[in-house]
């Protein structure tokens, strides 16, 4: 039998780019729609309210027209779950399920296959209110969720994404402002707990899409950073796969596989934090399977082996791309060989191939990356043009390490950073730039809110054009 392999990215090739509803529509408090996490939450100093983000709430069409121009072949969003469900369960804002409806018909319209995430960072306020994902009924108000959503749009959307980086949500949730940690005495317990429930929920929407639209496809959308260790000692070797199991594994290794890692469990038992696991659980975590992997890949994560006693806690400023420190565990180290963006994000185009290496050999399912991106003080000139050569370079670099991935026999589905659209970034204000189309207001003056477009934009056409050729 004569074995062939495909080489390079495939002709349907799905080019797009990524928002997040909370990040993106505006309109936070109206229109039906219920607050969410995002809505309660003390927005960072020096950044402002969401009630306007970039306001595709209103401009939707307009947006997505600039998106088909680029030549997009997919879009993908999230969707509010409390701009469809005010209180999180029963009661259906018909307003909200109406616009989402109007932005799948826009996209198909032009071509454009909606990528649908349907949970990113924003449960709503009254869940959370009730104790959000750290109750048992959390699970089925997800799967309540996920059936409306599947009701109303399974005729039309074909992709799904389940929950974005659930990984940070456990890691880094306080960063972005989805986790309430007062009164806790063992986060790790809290934690694992909602981690748990996550992963059940997952697992139960994943397999409802299939038996409820054959033929959809569904993947989950962590946040995977492939971790070096900071020398070749065999401890920060260790150190490397602690923070690879607690970081990256555990997610995907329960997507796919159903199982939970090993060493995360060991970690979990040292900490008092196995969270609890009903009867059957694992028999559905096993049971539901993804069609493909999305990630969300910015750098690469370097740590080194941690001695320091328990009581040293971390000084340094945490985000979704920063380790910080486990003690015992591992611990952040600055990998001297990389460059940062000028909000210190390291920049590793080569660590993107690792990364889909590893990915691939591990669970041999196909991939789309769901973000990917560089954050900027952009300006925007006299003339309305923004002259982002910086951000063209980041791009240029990552889509070459994904051919050459391809190249090497990863299945890759599709590539959209992060973002369409200028958006509010998790914690760093709107002035924290990614889109291909500049949206004209500053953090508290929201000017026109006119749309401009990038260099990027034009560029990011070429390369759609061509399928990648010409970079
Ligand atoms: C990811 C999130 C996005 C997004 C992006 C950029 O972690 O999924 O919602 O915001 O990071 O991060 P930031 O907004 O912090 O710059």
């Amino acid at each position: 039998m004569v074995i062939t392999k495909k080489h390079g990215l495939p002709e349907n090739f799905l080019w797009g780019a990524s928002t997040s509803a909370y990040q993106v529509e505006g309109a936070n408090l109206s229109h039906g729609k219920g607050p969410s996490v995002q809505d309660i939450k003390t927005v960072p100093a020096g950044t402002s309210e969401l009630d306007v983000c970039a306001d595709f709430y209103h401009r939707y069409a307009e947006d997505i027209a600039l998106m088909a121009e680029m030549g997009f072949k997919t879009f993908r969003f999230s969707i509010a779950w409390s701009r469809v469900l005010p209180e999180g369960t029963g009661r259906v804002n018909q307003e909200g399920i109406d616009f989402y409806n109007n932005v799948i018909n826009e996209c198909l319209k032009y071509g454009i296959e909606p990528l649908v995430t349907m949970f990113h960072f924003d449960l709503p306020a009254a869940l959370e209110k009730k104790g959000g994902w750290s109750r048992r009924e959390s699970v089925d108000e997800f799967v309540e969720f996920a059936k409306l959503l599947y009701t109303n749009y399974g005729d039309r959307v074909k992709y799904w994404l389940t929950i974005n980086e659930q990984n940070m949500l456990t890691l880094v949730g306080d960063v972005i402002g989805t986790c309430n940690m007062e009164g806790v005495t063992n986060k790790y317990k809290k934690l694992y707990q909602e981690n748990h429930h996550m992963l059940l929920a997952q697992a139960k929407a994943m397999k409802l899409l299939h038996e409820m639209c054959p033929g959809a496809k569904i993947g989950p959308a962590p946040n995977i950073s492939l971790v070096y260790p900071a020398t070749c000692k065999p401890k920060d070797v260790l150190a490397a796969q602690n923070f690879n199991a607690i970081r990256n594994w555990l997610y995907l290794d329960m997507a796919v596989y159903g199982r939970y890692n090993d060493l995360v469990w060991k970690f979990l038992e040292e900490h008092d934090a196995i969270p609890v696991i009903e009867a059957g659980d694992m028999d559905i975590m096993a049971q539901a399977k993804p069609d493909f992997i999305g990630f969300n890949y910015y750098n690469t994560a370097t740590v080194e082996w941690d001695d320091s006693p328990v009581a040293v806690t971390d000084s340094e400023k945490k985000d979704q791309q920063s380790a910080g420190i486990e003690p015992g565990v591992y611990k952040a180290y600055p990998n001297p060989n990389l460059l940062r963006t000028e909000f210190g994000w390291e920049i590793d185009p080569d660590g993107f191939r690792a990364t889909i290496r590893e990915m691939y050999s591990r669970y041999h399912l196909p991939m789309i990356v769901t973000e990917n991106g560089l954050g900027a003080y952009d300006k925007l000139t006299e003339d309305g043009k923004v002259h982002d050569d910086y951000r063209i370079e980041y791009l240029r670099k990552h889509i070459e390490q994904i051919k050459l991935a391809a190249d090497e026999g990863a299945e890759m589905m599709g590539y959209c950073p992060w973002s369409a659209i200028d958006l509010v970034s998790t914690h760093e204000g709107i002035t924290k730039r990614y889109g291909f189309i500049y949206v004209n207001r500053d953090e508290f003056d929201m000017k026109d809110l006119a749309r401009y477009r990038k260099d990027s934009f034009y560029w990011y056409k070429k390369v759609i054009e061509t399928n990648g050729e010409d970079l």
